[in-house]
C-alpha cells in the first residue's frame, strides 16, 4: 500500500509553486493510497516567528489544503506540533547523520549564505532531521514535493538504510515525488531563482491570496526577453517559466501551448496566462475564505488528524526506542 506524505512550512503567504510543486501533486495522489499532510510549524520556528503569526498561517495552511481537495474524511491532515514524537524521533536520527551532510544541503547553504554560518540557528541547519523524522515516523512510502526539497527526501533515505542497516528493517524508504511540471516555479522577476515564500518584495512571486489585478499585473510585468518566440528552451528560462505555470495550472502539456501560440507574441501568451491563473487562484480563494470563517471547524479537523497521526507515531517511535535499549 503507498503512503502519500507532505507538508507546507506556515512561513509566510504561499505562492503558486507551493501550489503547483506541493499541494495539486497531493491532491491528485489523494485516493491512490493513504495520505498524510500536515503543516511543518516546529520547522518555521528556525525564523522565530510572531506567535499570533505563526498560530494564523498554520490554520491558513490547513485551510489551503482543504480549498485545493484535501479531504480530511480520506487523508490525515495535522499539525507537527501536535505529534510530539516527530521531535523525538528527530533528536535519535541527529546521531544518524553528519554535520557534513547537513552543510552539503543545498537549502542550507542558500539560507545560510545570507547571514554567515556564525549567526545560523540550530534549527535551521537540522531542519532536514526533523523532516527525516516526519517522513519516517509515519511509513511514508512517497512524498509530493517540489524539486527544492529532493535533496531533503534523498537525505531521509539515507537515514533510513542506515538505521535499518543497524538495527534490521525498521523505516520504510521514502521515494520523493516530483513532478516533471511545476516542480520549480520561478521568480517572475527574476527566472533564475525560484519563488519562495520568504523573499523580500512579492513582485514576483504570484500568491495565492493575490488578488485579480495584481495577479494580471504580475504577470504583465514578468520578465522576458528580446526574441518574442515562445518556446520552451533552457536558454529561455523566463518564457519556459511562463510555460510551466499556464501548463501546471490548465493540465495542458507544453507541446500543445507552444504550439497553440506559435507565432504570436509574448502579449497574447501573457493575457492568456493571467486568465487562466486567476480563474484556478479565484476558485481556490473562494472556498479558502469560507473555510477560513469557520476557526472551530478547523481546530476540530486538526485535533483528530493529529489524534489519527499520533497513533501511527507512537507506535513507530516505540519500536524504535526498543530498538536502541531505550527504556
Ligand atoms: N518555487 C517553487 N516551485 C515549486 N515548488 C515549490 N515549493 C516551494 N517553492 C516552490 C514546494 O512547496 C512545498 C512547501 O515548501 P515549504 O513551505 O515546506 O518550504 P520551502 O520549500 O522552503 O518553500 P518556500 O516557498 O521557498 O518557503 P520559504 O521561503 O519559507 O523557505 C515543498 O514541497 C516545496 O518543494
Amino acid at each position: 500500500m503507498k503512503r502519500f506524505l507532505s507538508g507546507i512550512q506556515a512561513t509566510g503567504d504561499l505562492h503558486i509553486g507551493n501550489y503547483l510543486g506541493a499541494i495539486k501533486p497531493c491532491v491528485e495522489l489523494q485516493g491512490e493510497g493513504e495520505s498524510i499532510y500536515f503543516v511543518p510549524n516546529l520547522h518555521s520556528l528556525n525564523t522565530r516567528p510572531d506567535p499570533a503569526k505563526l498560530r494564523k498561517e498554520t490554520l491558513s495552511n490547513i485551510a489551503w489544503f482543504m480549498a485545493a481537495g484535501i479531504d480530511p474524511n480520506k487523508s490525515i491532515l495535522y499539525v507537527q506540533s501536535g505529534v510530539s514524537a516527530n521531535a523525538e524521533l528527530c533528536w535519535i536520527l541527529n546521531n544518524f547523520v553528519t554535520m557534513g551532510e547537513l552543510s552539503r544541503q543545498t537549502q542550507y547553504k542558500d539560507k545560510s549564505s545570507k547571514k554567515g554560518v556564525e549567526g545560523q540557528l540550530v534549527g535551521l541547519f537540522a531542519y532536514p532531521v526533523l523532516m527525516a523524522a516526519d517522513i519516517l515516523l509515519y511509513s511514508a512510502t512517497h512524498v509530493p514535493v517540489g524539486e527544492d526539497q529532493a535533496q531533503h527526501v534523498e537525505l531521509a533515505r539515507d537515514i533510513a538504510e542506515r538505521f535499518n542497516n543497524i538495527y534490521g528493517d525498521t523505516f520504510v524508504v521514502p521515494e520523493a515525488v516530483v513532478r516533471k511540471v511545476g516542480a520549480r516555479v520561478m521568480n517572475l522577476q527574476n527566472p533564475d531563482k525560484k519563488m519562495s515564500k520568504s523573499d523580500e518584495g512579492q513582485s514576483g512571486n504570484i500568491l495565492l491570496l493575490d488578488n485579480k489585478e495584481s495577479i494580471q499585473n504580475k504577470i504583465k510585468r514578468a520578465v522576458t526577453d528580446s526574441e518574442g518566440l515562445v518556446e520552451f528552451s533552457d536558454t529561455k528560462p523566463a518564457i519556459a517559466n511562463l510555460l510551466q505555470i499556464y501548463s501546471g495550472v490548465t493540465g495542458d502539456g507544453i507541446e500543445t501551448i507552444t504550439a497553440k501560440y506559435a507565432g504570436k507574441g509574448y502579449g497574447e501568451l501573457k493575457t492568456d496566462l493571467a486568465n487562466v491563473v486567476v480563474d484556478s487562484i479565484v476558485e481556490l480563494q473562494t472556498k479558502y475564505h469560507e473555510l477560513l470563517k469557520n476557526e472551530d471547524y478547523l481546530l476540530e479537523i486538526v485535533k483528530e488528524g493529529n489524534r489519527k497521526a499520533n497513533e501511527i507515531a507512537s507506535a513507530k517511535l516505540l519500536e524504535v526506542k526498543v530498538k536502541l535499549g531505550l527504556l
